[in-house]
């Protein structure tokens, strides 16, 4: 696809032919206020296996939505991390693998596909796609992808601030956990001084900073630390690269969900010196699903993007094939080189 399109994509000619709800504004941000204030009914999903950016930044909207007096329903393929129950409205996530109309639009945030969603029967609505990943593409009815964004709830955000709309202590709270979250804690690339200036407001809108740290960070459940123990000792490091991986027995014997493989891959990252890291994850049926990490100039996106995935220049990711010793093959034959030389960066997709 043409790499060259502009940070905020503007719905084309044949978008607004396709949709007419998008018929003048060029500014994305009036195009899907436009679609939001012309309609009664929407959907609002993000990707599978939600982060605390997918589900803050779905409550967010969908309470938006509502303040609006129109109805949203909010619908994920997995369910919602231990972590993230508590937020404001969390219970009204609905866990589905197939959604059903009628909706005047399906609002997907940080999905670059339909794909990504792992929910079917979205093909038959205009499609809104908010995304910040340097792998979003302008695939929807109406695109808004800011790449510079430090989670998509930033989007969502700027969003309900064009609309004129009150940021209640529960939107602000969900806003500021997607803040939070997608940045690591404030450490992240990406981080810049607007970043703080986003949180302070959401904070003096009521969210509150330590409440959302202690629920976010300090609630682990014993089987991710228990997981967190058997990928340690599957810790390795050449140079500026470290793995780590967890076999699918590992998964079994710890009694772990999917959810707490999150964040290991950064123990590999912090290692002094170390440039890039991956986590291998071994599911049912051979397949592995890799987090890819970087701190310094290696474009991880890219390198997944290669491999069938996406995400962001320092944290992506993808699932290929097995077993687990051929995919760590492929995966240290593709990164090596990147480590090297830092020659990823050049082929940055993100422009
Ligand atoms: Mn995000």
């Amino acid at each position: 696809m043409d790499q060259s399109h502009p940070i905020a994509e503007s719905p084309t000619a044949a978008d607004i032919a396709a949709n007419p709800a998008a018929n003048s504004p060029t500014n994305p941000i009036d195009a899907i206020l436009q679609v939001i204030r012309e309609g009664e009914r929407f959907l609002v999903c993000s990707h599978s296996r939600p982060d605390g950016d997918a589900v803050g930044s779905v409550l967010a909207m969908g309470m938006f939505i509502e303040h609006l007096g129109k109805r949203a329903d909010l619908v994920t393929a997995d369910r919602i991390p231990v972590v993230y129950r508590k937020l404001p409205g969390a219970d009204g996530i609905r866990t589905a693998l197939r959604v059903h109309g009628p909706y005047d639009a399906a609002i997907l945030l940080e999905c670059d596909s339909t794909e990504r969603t792992r929910l079917r029967g979205l093909e038959r609505f205009t499609i809104v796609n908010i995304d910040h990943h340097v792998s979003g593409r302008p695939w929807g009815q109406v695109n808004w992808i800011d790449r510079e964004a430090a989670s998509v709830g930033e989007l969502v955000y700027r969003l309900i601030k064009a609309a004129g709309a009150n940021l209640t202590p529960e939107i602000a709270t969900c806003l500021y956990t997607t803040l939070l979250t997608d940045t690591g804690g404030f450490i992240y690339g990406g981080v810049r001084a607007s970043t703080f200036a986003l949180a302070e407001e959401l904070a003096l809108a009521g969210a509150n900073p330590i409440q959302i740290s202690k629920d976010t960070y300090f609630r682990t459940p014993m089987s991710k630390l228990l997981l967190l123990g058997a990928a340690l000792n599957n810790l390795h490091r050449e140079g500026r690269l470290a793995w780590l991986w967890i076999t699918h027995n590992d998964m079994v014997r710890t009694c772990a969900a999917e959810e707490d493989c999150e964040g290991i891959v950064n123990y590999a990252l912090s290692i002094a010196d170390v440039e890039a890291a991956v986590f291998l994850h071994e599911l049912p049926e051979q397949r592995i699903r890799m987090s890819l990490r970087s701190k310094g100039n290696v474009n991880v996106a890219a390198i997944a993007e290669g491999l069938g995935g996406g995400g962001h220049e320092n944290a992506a990711g993808c699932t290929i094939d097995g077993p687990l010793g051929r995919a760590l093959d492929e995966i240290l034959a593709v990164l090596r080189p990147c480590v090297a030389s830092g020659v990823a960066k050049q082929d940055s997709r993100s422009g």
